[in-house]
């Protein structure tokens, strides 16, 4: 029999091959030295640092999985997974800006666009000079994109477009908007678009007063007869397939990260446990604590597994989105259940800023939310199951 690693029960280390190993000592190195210690006055300000998509650019972690020639990796998705596990045991606003530049962003972009788009837009935002953001959700229209209302009407020379996005990360400081409108031209179906900052009519306001997710910047995104040429048009997709294409790549990231904030959640709470003293001997001497690190561990491993396999599928082109379903839904939940009882453990601490895991808690709200909520990737398995539709 082998031994056992308290950290790395199920030894994914010895899964991982030596270039995937490489990436996560590199991702985890950035973001220990160069994210953690500004975290805390990010959050408590409010406040996103445009220089972290310069400095991920640097490092390599914008676009792992987008080929070199673009300015990308040419990494595979398990590598992708790491990096945001890596940068999510940080802070989920942070990896959430790095996943929306590589999956809804730089994704599109290399997967529907044309030679030109390509060449244009990929090499900028994976050096991060360029950043870019992603416009489905609207006011009205949140789990059910279908029901946009933004739309593109034909001009001589390209399409006006008009409507509003809600909810869009990166959106105030984008220099790049990839936006989903109906277009009238294409018989209504939905179409994707690149807008680029200072075009007239296009604003995105800054959505104040989060409760979450707050070193994370969020807009709205205003497009008030945004007039642009053909070659905004991405033109290899239409339908919803197109911005679900990206949420397929987005929400498989988010099942690795939200295991990395869990992990930071899990491993404070042990440490906290020896170290603090209550009733003459450390917390972590009760069977309570020892049961709820125990959880932890078990959900966290098992969660790690799950995204691993559906990464190696999608490594050989050959993972469904409903298995993305699965791990989205069911890590982000597992995440957030371990954020809100490390807080408990934590006592009276575990509400300062000091100790993180309240940070972890309240931003894996959003991570819960975002990207289809827990209950609609519920709909989503329960259509795959029974071949009954319940969303209406
Ligand atoms: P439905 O009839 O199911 O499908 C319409 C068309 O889309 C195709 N499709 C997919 N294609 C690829 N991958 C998938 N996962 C797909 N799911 C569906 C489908 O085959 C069909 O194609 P076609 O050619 O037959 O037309 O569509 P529906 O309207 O019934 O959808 C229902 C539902 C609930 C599944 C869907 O609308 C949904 O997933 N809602 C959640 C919305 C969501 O996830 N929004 C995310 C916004 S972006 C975001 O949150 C970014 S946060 C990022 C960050 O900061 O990290
Ligand atoms: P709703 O769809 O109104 O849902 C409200 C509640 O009703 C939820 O509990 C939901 O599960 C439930 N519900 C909905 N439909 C059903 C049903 N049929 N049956 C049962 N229950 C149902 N979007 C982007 O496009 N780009 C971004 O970059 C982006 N970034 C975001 C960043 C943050 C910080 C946040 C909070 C959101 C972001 N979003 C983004 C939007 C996000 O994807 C949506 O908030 C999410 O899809 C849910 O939509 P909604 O908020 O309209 O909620």
């Amino acid at each position: 029999l082998g031994g056992f690693t308290w950290e790395d029960p199920l030894r994914m280390d010895d899964q991982l091959s030596e270039d995937e190993r490489m990436i996560t000592a590199s991702a985890r190195a950035y973001a220990q030295e160069k994210l953690q210690p500004r975290v805390t006055a990010a959050y408590e300000n409010e406040e996103t640092d445009p220089a972290i998509f310069r400095e991920m650019g640097e490092m390599g972690l914008l676009g792992t999985t987008i080929p070199e020639e673009y300015g990308g990796l040419g990494g595979g998705y398990v590598s992708y997974g790491l990096v945001a596990r890596e940068v999510e045991r940080v802070d989920s606003g942070y990896r959430s800006m790095m996943s929306v530049q590589s999956s809804l962003v730089m994704y599109p972009i290399y997967a529907y666009g044309s030679e030109e788009q390509r060449q244009k837009y990929l090499p900028k935002l994976a050096s991060g000079e360029w950043i870019g953001c992603f416009g489905l959700t609207e006011p009205d229209a949140g789990s059910d994109p279908a029901g946009m209302k933004t739309r593109a009407e034909k001009t001589a020379t390209g399409y006006k477009l008009t409507g509003s996005k809600m909810w869009i990360s990166n959106a105030p400081i984008a220099d790049v908007f990839v936006v989903w409108a109906k277009s009238e031209e294409h018989g209504g179906k939905i179409r994707g678009f690149v807008l680029e900052k200072g075009m007239k009519g296009l604003s995105a306001p800054k959505i104040q007063n989060k409760a979450s997710l707050r070193a994370s910047i969020t807009g709205e995104i205003v497009m008030d007869g945004v007039e642009v040429g053909d070659e905004a048009l991405l033109p290899h997709v239409q339908g919803l397939k197109g911005p679900f294409g990206c949420l397929n790549r987005a929400r498989y990231g988010i099942s690795w990260g939200a295991m990395g904030a869990a992990e930071a959640c899990w491993h404070a709470a042990r440490q906290y446990g020896l170290d603090r003293h209550q009733f003459g001997r450390p917390l972590a001497n009760t069977q309570l604590f020892q049961l709820k690190l125990a959880n932890m561990q078990t959900e966290i491993t098992l969660g790690l597994q799950a995204s691993l396999r559906v990464g190696r599928l999608m490594d050989q082109a050959n993972a469904a989105p409903e298995m993305i379903s699965i791990v989205k839904r069911n890590n982000c939940g597992k995440a957030l259940e371990i954020a809100r009882n490390a807080r408990d453990m934590h006592g009276g601490n575990g509400i300062s800023l000091e100790f993180n895991v309240i940070r972890h808690m309240v931003n894996l709200e959003t991570v819960n939310t975002y990207e289809g909520t827990h209950d609609v990737h519920a709909l989503i398995l329960g259509r795959a199951q029974t071949g009954l539709q319940a969303f209406f």
